[in-house]
């Protein structure tokens, strides 16, 4: 009976004991949240905060070299996460294209795009866009990653955490673009063209993407006692 009673005694002491194990790890992970003190609450803190960015370009430029009417060139410009680096996003990609049709007179060259995005992440739309070669861009291309970015500096409210996924491009823009350029070669028709020729147009084209960073700073509102 003895040992009976000591056996249940044991296995009390052991129960609690091994409740108490689990029940105080749980209770001091949960007050600091509870209190708005743990790691999380602290690197997300809701106020009012200074937002501004640090953009950084990159640029490609090439040229197609003399293509004849109807022509295309496959123009590619690789975007790496490399590039992109962790904390920051990507604001937009732009196209630039253009050309100087110097070859004739009166039969002004044009040229036409159009992207293919199979190889860049998320869901970007393609995009078509045609000028004429008199000079300065026949056409481009623009493609905002992160809506409404200017990179403007402005007092924003609120936690960390949201004003970060405000300005996230959400992982896309990585990846290869590729836009096909098709030369539109005009030139006078025989026999004039003998005199006033043009069997080519050459395309000069420019790649630039924006990355940014951002950063916060709290910002203090500290009453004016002499205003009081
Ligand atoms: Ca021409
Ligand atoms: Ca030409």
């Amino acid at each position: 009976m003895q040992e009976f009673f000591q056996d249940r005694r044991n296995q009390a002491m052991f129960g609690g004991t091994v409740l108490f194990m689990f029940i105080f790890p749980i209770y001091f992970a949960l007050v600091p949240s509870l209190v708005g003190l743990d790691g999380a609450g602290a690197s997300d803190s809701s106020g009012t905060w200074e937002v501004s960015f640090t953009e950084e370009m990159f640029t490609q430029t090439e040229n197609s070299g003399e293509l004849g009417d109807g022509d295309t060139f496959d123009s590619i410009f690789i975007l790496t996460e490399e590039m992109i680096g962790e904390n920051r996003n990507v604001a937009s990609v732009t196209i630039e294209v253009s050309c100087n049709d110097n070859d004739d007179v009166g039969f002004n060259d044009g040229g036409s795009g159009d992207s293919d995005l199979a190889g860049v992440s998320g869901a970007l739309q393609d995009q078509s866009a045609s000028g004429d070669c008199g000079g300065g861009n026949a056409f481009s291309m623009t493609w905002d990653i992160v809506d409404g970015y200017d990179g403007v500096t402005y007092e924003g409210e609120g936690k960390m955490s949201d004003i970060s996924a405000r300005w996230s491009d959400n992982e896309s823009a990585r990846g290869d673009w590729l836009v096909g350029i098709t030369a539109d070669v005009a030139e006078a028709p025989f026999p004039a063209s003998i005199a006033n020729g043009d069997d080519g147009q050459d395309y000069d084209i420019t790649w630039t993407a924006v990355v940014f960073e951002v950063s916060m700073e709290p910002v203090l509102n500290i009453a004016d006692p002499t205003t009081e």
